[in-house]
């Protein structure tokens, strides 16, 4: 299975890291934009040391009941982020969901959009298909604001199924070619802990969908409960996450902590995969 992002080409015979760069202001120290650049910067520059294999940049924070950000304050928060990083050795993804940020990352550089709206804004299925990056759809249910409320499903499993399996049929329709298409079950988006888990054990079955499956669970609240770890110590569970993620299909982890991760999965490929 291959994945072109841009220029870039993956052959996913490994398992990918996206490295998480959040350009929020509760994500560095609050000390105005051009500090905030910066940080996120150097931040970029260590993950790409550290092995990740794509730049995830992300302005809005879409934590259960965050604050909604203005177009304007999306963009002054990336643009200068991903125009710092044009030539990097790895392709940069804009985590966004409005079609306008979108463009102008894509204009300045980006090579991926990652949308936990799945391109359901016709204007953003526009601006991916207009342009050759590739884009992750995730499933969520419910907004950021009321996701976590009483998330309800039949069968999660196959309900997140169903909806990524019409996102790609859409997605090709627009003219977005499989090869640029990666599907995400949006752990925690609008999914109790036991949602969260079966759609884990059940990861394989998204993989039938025939295009690379993301898996985010960096440091997510259902580790916290399994493991009642506050956010910063959710470092070990995050990487078994990861690994479990990887054994159940999935092609590419979205993580804070790259260096433990790309560690734990070069053990994963030395027993499973390619080496190295
Ligand atoms: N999770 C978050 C943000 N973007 N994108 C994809 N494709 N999959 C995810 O699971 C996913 C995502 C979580 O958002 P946030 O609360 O902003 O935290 P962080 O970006 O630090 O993970």
């Amino acid at each position: 299975m291959f994945l072109h992002c841009g220029h870039f080409q993956f052959d996913l015979s490994r398992p990918l890291v996206m490295g998480i760069v959040n350009v929020t202001p509760d994500s560095f120290s609050d000390g105005g934009l051009h500090l905030q650049r910066d940080a996120a910067l150097a931040h970029a520059h260590q993950l790409i040391a550290e092995g990740a294999d794509i730049l995830d940049i992300g302005g809005e924070s879409t934590r259960p009941g965050a604050r909604p950000v203005s177009i304007q304050e999306e963009l002054d928060r990336v643009l200068p982020i991903i125009e710092g990083l044009r030539g990097a050795a790895v392709p940069i993804s804009i985590d966004s969901r409005k079609p306008e940020v979108m463009q102008a990352a894509i204009a300045a550089g980006a090579q991926m959009v990652n949308d936990i709206d799945a391109l359901q804004d016709a204007a953003a299925m526009n601006a991916v298909a207009a342009s050759n990056v590739a884009v992750c759809m995730m499933h969520k249910q419910g907004s950021p604001q009321t996701m976590q409320a009483q998330p309800h499903y039949q069968n999660v499993v196959a309900e997140v199924s169903a909806f990524l399996r019409d996102r790609i049929a859409a997605a090709e329709a627009a003219g977005i070619q499989r090869k640029r298409i990666v599907i995400d079950p949006g752990f925690g988006f609008g999914k109790t802990l036991a949602h969260n888990l079966a759609l884990l054990r059940e990861l394989k079955k998204l993989t039938e969908l025939g295009v690379p499956v993301l898996a985010g669970l960096s440091r997510k609240s259902m580790l916290g409960a399994l493991t009642g770890q506050d956010v910063g110590q959710r470092l070990p569970a995050s990487v078994a996450a990861a690994l479990i993620a990887v054994q159940h299909g999935a092609n590419i982890v979205r993580v804070h902590d790259v260096r433990a991760t790309v560690d734990a999965l070069k053990v994963w490929n030395a027993v499973n995969g390619e080496l190295g």
